[in-house]
């Protein structure tokens, strides 16, 4: 970064700040972690320059030969990593991944079902405000209210009425492990491609800590920057090939005999133009890292720490949804401890820890104001913190909570996250 001082100062200054920022404040977002140096490294390299659309051995640019076993690189570990026959990590992020699973396997206009946005879904499961939303007839499952868990007996219900040519599993804030084995025996009572986002708990896949979609889905997707800890990015993967069902063919290349080959075109050129190969990389270090012995480990202290903030925060009596988790991620119901997601997200961000509002079951609020909070462990775990930091960090959540118009709490709070982090320093690589 000494370069870039010289250079540009005023953009070193933003990004020094964004370092203290990650430095010396929680990082409780589900969805974020902090990769490894390496990955950091490799995804500012000079890979970033080049241009390569296409797939290895078959770009449309010349120079591509070491770009080309980067990618193989980082599709032979990924395979390997999750058991799958065939990976395309090539999307840009994880939206990007689920339109190309999408348009490869529905049409526009065909009926598709996923989980409610409001009960732990994401935006491209069919929100109407997205594409999936937009260009699909879609039909949205929920949670049961008492369990907080995905309601089966609805999701038959509503699958056999409706008849979708393809139902998703998998969200942004579902705390428990997602049910594919259930969720295959409904798509097949109907008919169904069943499809598995796992962006979330991907890094507890990889470790072996949660399920495996692979044998149970007919195409997975994932990002892989939140507990797999790698650059911010996507992929596509299938735990099995298979021949092109419907006779669809490729833009550009025309009749296609395998679905793989019709993900890939349907990645490029159907839906992006150029990868980036900086990234493509960066996933490949990644792989490499989620594949050592120490990244089981690693998964396992994710999940315990979750655990022991649920406990800790049910014994503080709050609406914990599903009553715990089993993964990296807990979502809180506020409504008894009488402060909004957003007003608890404000005063949090004041003490020094990052939360998002967010949306529970059956919310009545806006999802600007929301009436909950996810909290996540995957990031504090990288920094090392284990139970009796989880404990001293509900502990800090509970007296900003509880009393979150009082600056002197706040700013106590701030003190107590700011001595924690000074014990857990991240990225030592980058101290000037
Ligand atoms: N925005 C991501 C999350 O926070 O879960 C999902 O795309």
């Amino acid at each position: 970064m000494s370069y870039l001082k010289q250079t540009d100062p005023q953009l070193y200054e933003i990004l020094t700040r964004e370092e203290q920022r990650e430095d010396s404040t929680l990082e409780l977002i589900a969805s974020e972690n902090f990769v490894s140096y390496s990955v950091l490294e490799t995804a500012g390299g000079v890979m970033t320059n080049k241009y390569a659309e296409g797939y290895p051995g078959k770009r449309y640019y010349g120079g591509c030969e070491h770009v080309d076993e980067a990618e193989d690189l980082a599709r032979d570990r990924a395979k390997e990593l999750f058991s799958a026959e065939y990976a395309n990590v090539q999307p840009h992020s994880g939206s990007q991944a689920n339109m190309a699973a999408l348009m490869t396997f529905v049409n526009v206009g065909d009926t598709i079902m996923g989980l409610d946005l409001a009960h732990g879904g994401h935006l491209t499961h069919g929100s109407p405000v997205n594409f999936s939303g937009r260009l699909y007839n879609v039909i949205s499952y929920q949670v049961d209210k008492e369990t907080g868990r995905v309601n089966f007996d609805n999701l038959l219900k509503l699958a056999k009425e409706h008849k979708p040519k393809l139902i998703i599993c998998g969200g942004s804030a579902y705390p428990r492990f997602i049910e594919f084995e259930q969720f295959r025996e409904v798509a097949d009572s109907v008919g169904a491609f069943l499809m598995a986002d796992i962006a979330h708990p991907s890094g507890l896949v990889a470790a072996g800590i949660h399920p495996s979609p692979m044998p149970y889905c007919d195409v997975v997707t994932t990002t892989t920057h939140k507990t797999l800890r790698g650059p911010r990015g996507g992929m596509i993967m299938m735990g099995k090939d298979s021949e092109n069902p419907w006779g669809k063919v490729a833009p550009k290349s025309g009749r296609v005999k395998n679905i793989s080959e019709l993900i890939d075109s349907m990645v490029m050129p159907g839906i992006q133009g150029g990868p980036l190969m900086h990234i493509i990389a960066a996933k490949a270090v990644a792989f490499g890292e989620a594949l050592k012995p120490e990244f089981k480990d690693y998964a396992k202290s994710i999940v315990q720490n979750a655990k022991t903030m649920a406990e800790e925060f049910l014994s503080l009596d709050y609406q914990v949804i599903s009553g715990g988790t089993d993964t990296h991620v807990m979502l809180i119901d506020l409504t008894n401890k009488d402060i909004t997601g957003k007003a608890a997200e404000k005063a949090l961000e004041k003490a020094g820890i990052t939360v998002n509002k967010n949306m529970v079951p059956f919310d009545q609020r806006s999802p600007f104001i929301t009436s909950g909070i996810r909290i996540g462990t995957p990031a504090v775990t990288t920094r090392g913190m284990g139970t009796d930091e989880m404990k001293l960090i509900t502990k800090l959540i509970n007296d900003v909570i509880t009393d979150h118009e009082n600056e002197t709490v706040l700013a106590n709070v701030k003190s107590a996250v700011t001595e924690l982090c000074g014990k857990f320093p991240l990225y030592d690589e980058l101290k000037h």
